[in-house]
């Protein structure tokens, strides 16, 4: 039998795609730079005009969960990173978007059998998330880093035997009372 695991040393042929919400733009360009630095520093190629990562921005996280799915169903990727940050306010509003996006992300994963990662910081205040981005860490590097780990180990894995079942995006017809 087999054990599983992911590697780090394959990133040079993986492909990748970021999205970030430009909603608290002050934290997501610090955790993109977190993330980059990491990708970069692990033989990604990082360039814009580059043929390893793509990266998509979107208005904010509760739109993240759409893009990524897009992408991953693609089939063009080998991981998706999502970076968001979702700061408590006054209002109820963070809850919503907050499990939204919590939400929309598990499923991209579920629905299309490509790693999304959840790069999306919830905090109570400002000062949380920035000390997340840059001041005292960057998760960035970690959300990059997993995204590598798991790039890497879906490719070891087993592939499923009915992909388009496998994936959730099979309409289950209903099963006749006769048959
Ligand atoms: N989007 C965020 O990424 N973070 C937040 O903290 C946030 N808050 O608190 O409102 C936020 N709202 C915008 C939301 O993601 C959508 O872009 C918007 O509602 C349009 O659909």
């Amino acid at each position: 039998m087999a054990v599983f695991e992911g590697s780090f040393d394959r990133s040079s042929t993986s492909r990748f795609a970021i999205v970030i919400g430009r909603f608290n733009d002050l934290v997501t360009t610090k955790l993109l730079e977190g993330c980059q630095d990491c990708l970069k520093r692990h033989g990604v190629n990082i360039d814009y005009n580059g043929n390893q990562v793509d990266y998509a921005w979107v208005p904010g996280s509760f739109e993240v969960a759409l893009v990524a799915r897009q992408l991953a169903l693609s089939g063009q990727y080998d991981a998706i990173i999502c970076l968001g940050a979702v700061i408590r306010g006054q209002t109820p509003h963070f809850d919503y978007v907050a499990a939204e996006v919590s939400k929309g992300i598990a499923a991209a994963g579920f629905q299309t059998g490509v790693p999304v990662v959840f790069g999306i910081l919830t905090t109570d205040s400002m000062q949380q998330a920035l000390e997340r981005a840059g001041i005292k860490s960057n998760l960035g590097w970690n959300y990059a880093m997993s995204a590598l780990e798991m790039a890497s180990l879906m490719s070891q894995l087993p592939k499923p035997a009915n992909a388009l079942e496998m994936s959730g995006l099979m309409p289950q017809l209903p099963k006749s009372a006769d048959a």
